[in-house]
């Protein structure tokens, strides 16, 4: 029989739902894992006909980062893992962070390593109250990868970032929601439910404008105030000519609900 494919991808109106799929390991990466899921992200990020990115893990975990046993050494091997995170881990980031339209993260169970910071790279994370974010890096003599000591500093601070990269203890849904590491914890039985609304609501809202807006928030992690503020207007200048906009004043006008149309 042949094996069931590491990354499952399915439609739903203008959601596509982007699932891992390697649940008897806690959805490890593997590079085959990496290759289909940037396949998966890249399609769904350059089809019009897709309006939100739903990411999420089968089974009882989300992500346990990097599968160790691919990383099994011969006796006097070397591993280059800054060729793994150059391959594989860092265009993800870089695609989910960049993909023009909002990528939404149902984390499902545990989020450990490179799975953990996968799931901060996305727009709007949602986690099932049974799941725990770990920073498991130092547990195995690594540091933190996959954008996290990027991320983890800018959403909790420094201080609770480099505790949880020091002691690599998992921290719970709902302290990762109150901390802000994430934006909310739910029922495990309301995760999916909640996640695809969000989804699918996500989708009928103005698609260019979360794309211009998604490129200020990448930019304004290195810019100064000039900088982002030129960029600000060269971004509501494209925003302005879309016809979001146009749609969206004429329904205010209206008093209407908009109907987006996603240009
Ligand atoms: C796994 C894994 C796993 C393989 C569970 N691999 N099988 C690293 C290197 C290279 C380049 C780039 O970046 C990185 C970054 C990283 O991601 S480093 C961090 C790697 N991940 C970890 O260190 C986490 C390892 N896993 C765990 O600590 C535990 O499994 C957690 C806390 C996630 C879950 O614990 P439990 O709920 O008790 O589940 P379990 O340990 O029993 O795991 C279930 C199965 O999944 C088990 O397989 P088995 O065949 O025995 O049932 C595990 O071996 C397998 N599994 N994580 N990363």
């Amino acid at each position: 029989m042949s094996e069931p494919s590491p990354v499952l991808v399915s439609r739903t109106g203008a959601v596509t739902t982007i699932t891992l799929n390697r649940p008897e390991k806690l959805n490890s990466f593997t590079v085959g894992m990496h290759k289909a899921l940037k396949a998966a992200f890249d399609e769904a990020a350059a089809d019009s006909a897709c309006r939100a990115i739903l990411l999420t893990g089968a089974g009882r975990g989300f992500c346990a980062g990097q599968d160790l046993n691919e990383r099994k050494l011969e006796e006097g091997q070397v591993a280059d893992l800054g060729a793994s995170l150059a391959e594989n881990y860092n265009p993800l980031v870089l695609a989910i962070r960049s993909a023009p339209k909002p990528v939404i993260c149902a984390v499902n169970g545990v989020a450990a390593g490179a799975g953990a910071n996968v799931a901060l790279a996305c727009d709007i994370v949602l986690a099932a109250r049974s799941a725990k974010f770990i920073q498991a890096f130092s547990r195995i003599g690594l540091v933190p990868d996959a954008g996290g000591s990027y991320f983890l500093p800018r959403l909790i601070g420094d201080a609770r970032a480099r505790a949880l990269f020091l002691l690599g203890e998992p921290l719970t849904a709902e302290d990762a929601a109150a901390w802000g590491l994430i934006w909310k914890a739910v029922d495990d039985t309301e995760l999916m439910p909640q996640a695809e609304a969000l989804a699918a609501d996500l989708a009928q809202r103005p698609t260019r404008a979360f794309a211009l807006m998604k490129q200020a928030l990448l930019a304004s992690g290195s810019n100064t105030l000039e900088e982002q503020l030129a960029l600000e207007a060269t971004l509501q200048r494209e925003a302005g000519h879309s016809e979001d906009y146009r749609i969206g004043v004429a329904a205010f006008r209206a008093g209407e609900p908009p109907h987006f149309v996603g240009r």
